[in-house]
């Protein structure tokens, strides 16, 4: 149960270098540009109440006396000769001004200097995909940088002839690339507790989304003459220490939608991603990703392996434990406004968030903004993909009264998000993974967005 390292002890202020009310303030003296300072020129002056498109246009940026210096003089970049090309080493790196957005360690959890678990930032993203060097992270035993020239991949069980893969030998066969979100069978766990983590990045950043390319694993288990009739689950195991064993059912395989990637959005997988190869699993919980894959092995029964028998189980509230969870049900979440961040005045705001379902596509999404007595319909923003984020954006004009900020998804089969109420009643209390409970935000009247959650 310790294996997300969950510590439910007192929760320490987030570390990121969110604005505070007289940051802001500074900032806007000075007349700074900055993200957050834009929303507030453009739309400071918003009546309440006012329809959304009028509450945009009443918000029109009013002149500094005597015009604002930043856009009447030329500044250095605009007059003098910029950096040559080869300044960044031949690989971009992002903006300085950026440098605070950062996969980081959970305050909700124990700080250790091996730390196995970094959380994306949410807040900061946009779209769908999240960008590979702020892709979550989760180490049973560390990561590696593996030499794919020495990594091999092998094939057995239940097949007529086992086979050792080079990855050169992989890179040649047909490809597909694909959309998939991953997320941690432990996301949102700590909040099952009640420990309010004080931002998206720890409630819900072991959530990631990417286009990843690699090979179906059925053309492997095909090339191998896999027993398919008989093989019912395959075995996948990882290349590092953690001895990292999933049992993956044959028919999510036969489906074709299991593959065996070695691209990330557009590159080679990152090191810390499992670089060379890694199993991708559409719809089921992190772990089942085994990353330094290294063998599948077929055969005719579920293995039992540590990290299904005993870990990411689910106590039920009979006493029983639930193993083998696989599918991550359908969830989503405010990424803004949500907790640390701060409303600068009352107007127009874009609530924007991410919703996805392990089952399939996003049908629907809806948002409230007093705490689930009246619901909105989100707008979905293309691409919708199966088992990907969708990201979705509402209108909203804040009156600067608190208000309770909810999302609730729906997918395609029909399932929707339950409340905190709803997902206790059926799954106890004593819970740690799988927790897809609808996620609330209180914007309190000085603007600041904190984690609370109501029964
Ligand atoms: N070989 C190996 N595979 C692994 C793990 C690991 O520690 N070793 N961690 C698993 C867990 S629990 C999760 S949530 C995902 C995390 O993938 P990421 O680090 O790319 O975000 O990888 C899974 N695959
Ligand atoms: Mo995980």
């Amino acid at each position: 149960m310790k294996d997300e390292s969950i510590n439910s002890g007192r929760v320490q202020k987030a570390p990121e270098n969110f604005l505070t009310q007289d940051g802001i303030r500074t900032v806007f003296a000075e007349g700074k540009k900055g993200r957050r300072d834009f929303i507030r020129n453009a739309f400071a002056a918003a009546a309440a109440g006012a329809a959304a498109p009028m509450a945009m246009a009443q918000g029109n940026p009013v002149p500094t006396e005597g015009g604002d210096p930043n856009i009447l003089n030329l500044p250095e970049h605009a007059t003098g000769l910029g950096q040559g090309v080869a300044s960044n080493n031949g690989y971009g790196v992002p903006s300085k001004f950026e440098s605070n957005i950062q996969r980081r360690q959970s305050p909700g959890l124990t700080q250790t200097t091996q730390a196995s678990v970094s959380f994306a930032p949410l807040q900061s993203l946009f779209g769908i995909v999240t960008p590979s060097g702020l892709h979550f992270e989760r180490h049973h035993q560390g990561w590696w940088d593996i030499d794919p020239s020495k990594h091999r991949f092998m094939i057995n069980g239940m097949v007529k002839k086992p086979m050792v893969f080079t990855m050169d030998e992989i890179m040649r066969l047909p490809s597909v690339s694909r959309f998939h979100f991953i997320e941690c069978g432990a996301n949102t766990a700590v909040d099952w507790g009640n420990v309010a983590v004080p931002t998206v990045q720890y409630t819900h950043g072991m959530l990631s989304c990417s286009e990843f390319t690699g090979v179906p694993l059925i053309t492997l288990l095909e090339l191998a003459g896999a027993d398919l009739k008989n093989g019912k689950f395959v075995l996948a195991e990882g290349g590092d220490g953690s001895a990292m064993t999933r049992t993956i059912p044959m028919s999510l395989i036969t489906s074709g939608e299991v593959l065996v990637a070695y691209g990330q959005n557009g590159e080679m997988l990152r090191p810390e991603n499992g670089y060379p190869l890694r199993l991708i699993v559409p719809g089921v919980q992190g772990v089942s990703w085994v990353k330094y894959l290294r063998r599948i092995e077929v055969g005719d029964k579920p293995y039992a392996a540590k990290d299904e028998a005993v870990h990411y189980i689910d106590l039920q509230p009979g006493g029983l434990h639930r193993q083998y969870t696989n599918i991550q049900e359908c969830k989503s979440v405010v990424t803004t406004p949500s907790g640390g961040q701060v409303l600068l005045d009352k107007g127009f705001y874009n609530i924007t968030g991410l919703a996805w379902s392990g089952k399939g596509k996003i049908k629907r999404v809806d948002v409230s903004t007093d705490g689930g007595r009246n619901w909105r319909q989100a707008r979905l923003e293309t691409p919708v993909l199966s088992k990907a984020l969708t990201r979705f954006n509402l209108d909203w004009v804040w009156d600067g009264k608190p208000a309770i900020i909810q999302s609730r998804a729906q997918d395609d089969t029909g399932f929707v998000q339950p409340t905190y109420q709803q997902l206790r009643a059926v799954r106890g209390t004593r819970s740690i993974y799988h927790n897809n409970a609808i996620q609330s935000w209180l914007v309190q009247e000085n603007g600041e967005v904190k984690n609370v959650q109501i029964s």
